[in-house]
């Protein structure tokens, strides 16, 4: 990748009116084109914000701002950083865009300033993967985890790795080449054994992506079950707000209807369904036979199906309480039957009402006993429900994979030491070892966007006194 010599300017507010609008520069004419836009009174200087008046074309002052300026290499691109913050007014931030690029700057194009972060070496990939997950987080938690990996989590994490691997390559280097020397070869056994463990690391990482892309992209979880059961009442009840309409009526839901929410920090599409009372037996009109079709639907692409049964309509048995199919009506039943290889959680409602509650613990399947109405067991619901689905989420600093991209070049780096421990195994020269090691290395610096060939060498040469 080229290295850009010119200065790039953008508006880096969103568009729209605001409080604030700033303008940014980067780029070695950053500092002059800043400064000739505006009337300062003392010139800018590193590290300082400086009061300053805009002004139009004739000299007339158009707005009061305040210019930063960071000097290169300490600045977030690693080049001269400047941005005026003038009021927010669209005409201001434009006239000041169209000034800058008078005076010689160029509209920098999107993701330019994180970009040129990177070619300066101020951020590996993976951080500038982040700044974007950041900006485009919904909730909280995923703002945390892009910040944990903007902080160079992923790369902490990678470096032992990748440290180990280039250790390897280096010892095997330096028995291919000096061969005739007497340094002595790695005993194959002591190769298969670091290559298993490279590969469990990297393995362990890969894991993580599981957990990353349902952050970052989010699940679908439905609430399915008989008409009544109190689908829309806990819809509402999780939601925190009535947005579906609850009526004593069966049938009352006729569409599906999709809400945002977060669980724990993860963002999920709540959906309310029709319900799945059979169709052609009941007195569902055509709307709610579309609305039953619709459920079927939504419950094959959900993520996640909240089973809801309404626990009156039970026959349980208060000391030994089962869940077995001839306690449940027919259409529960084959819900049952149908969810058995996908994740569900089965959600007994309406536990207000039952004269003694009995123990989740004592039911054959696992249950959730809760109520709409109080909210009792809700708390239960959205804790099994996360742990459904994301897994035991990694705590701390821990390094998610977020990314499709960061998966397959670990996925790469994988399948190159399984090669390679093929080869260890059918006692192939360490050239061929060293081919599939090198692709595994160099599928983990595309991770970062680093290069590590230079450090292999310096390895060979420091750690082995050659001398020669
Ligand atoms: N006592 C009690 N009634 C509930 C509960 N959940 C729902 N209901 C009532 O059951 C009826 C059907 O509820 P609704 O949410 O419309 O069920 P849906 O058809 O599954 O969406 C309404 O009259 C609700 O007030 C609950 O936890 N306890
Ligand atoms: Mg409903």
């Amino acid at each position: 990748m080229l290295l850009d010599n010119d200065t790039i300017a953008a508006i880096s507010t969103p568009p729209g009116r605001g409080g604030i609008g700033i303008v940014r520069l980067s780029g070695p004419d950053a500092r002059a084109i800043a400064s000739s836009l505006v009337r300062l009174r003392t010139p800018l200087a590193a590290g300082r914000m400086r009061f300053a008046e805009v002004l139009d074309e004739q000299g007339i002052v158009l707005d009061q701002a305040v210019v930063s300026f960071f000097a290169s290499p300490r600045s977030a691109t690693g080049e001269d950083v400047a941005e005026i913050a003038a009021h927010g007014s669209p005409v201001l931030l434009a006239h000041l865009l169209q000034a800058s690029i008078a005076h010689g700057a160029r509209l920098a194009e999107p993701g330019e300033f994180t970009q040129r972060a990177y070619l300066h070496g101020r951020l590996d990939l993976t951080q500038a993967e982040a700044v974007r997950d950041l900006i485009d987080a919904q909730t909280l938690h995923q703002a945390r985890v892009a910040a944990a990996q903007l902080g160079g989590s992923l790369a902490r994490t990678l470096a032992p790795i990748k440290q180990d691997l280039v250790h390897l390559i280096a010892e095997l280097e330096a028995g291919v080449d000096f061969a005739e020397d007497d340094l002595d070869l790695l005993p194959q056994a002591t190769i298969a054994a670091r290559v298993t463990a490279l590969q469990a690391s990297i393995a362990t990482l890969a894991d993580t992506y599981r957990y990353g892309r349902l952050l970052r992209e989010g699940f679908t979880v439905a609430l399915i079950g008989q008409p009544n059961a109190g689908k829309s009442s806990l819809f509402n009840r999780l939601l925190g707000h009535e947005r579906a309409i609850v009526t004593a009526q069966p049938g009352t839901t006729r569409d599906s209807i999709a809400e945002p929410f977060s669980l724990a920090g993860i963002p999920v599409r709540l959906v309310d369904t029709a319900g799945l009372r059979d169709a052609e037996t009941s007195a569902a009109d055509e709307a709610e036979r579309e609305g039953i079709r619709r459920s079927h639907t939504t419950m094959a692409e959900a993520d996640l199906v909240l089973h809801v049964l309404d626990a009156t309509s039970l026959t349980l048995d208060p000391v030994h309480p089962v869940l077995t199919p001839a306690l449940l009506l027919h259409e529960d039943a084959a819900t049952l039957a149908s969810l058995a290889e996908r994740p569900h959680l089965v959600v007994l409602n309406k536990c207000d009402l039952l004269a003694s509650l009995p123990l989740a613990a004592d039911f054959r399947v696992p249950v959730i006993l809760a109520s709409a109405h109080t909210g009792h067991g809700l708390q239960v619901l959205q804790r099994e429900a996360e742990t459904m689905l994301a897994g035991n989420p990694p705590s701390g600093d821990t390094a998610v994979v977020t990314s499709l991209r960061q998966h397959q070049a670990l996925a790469e780096a994988s399948a190159s030491l399984t090669r390679a421990a093929e080869g260890v195994s059918r006692a192939l020269p360490h050239e061929f070892l060293l081919l599939d090691l090198y692709a595994a290395l160099s599928a983990l610096d595309a991770l970062t966007g680093a290069t590590s060939a230079e450090a292999v060498l310096s390895r060979i040469f420091s750690t082995f006194c050659i001398g020669k």
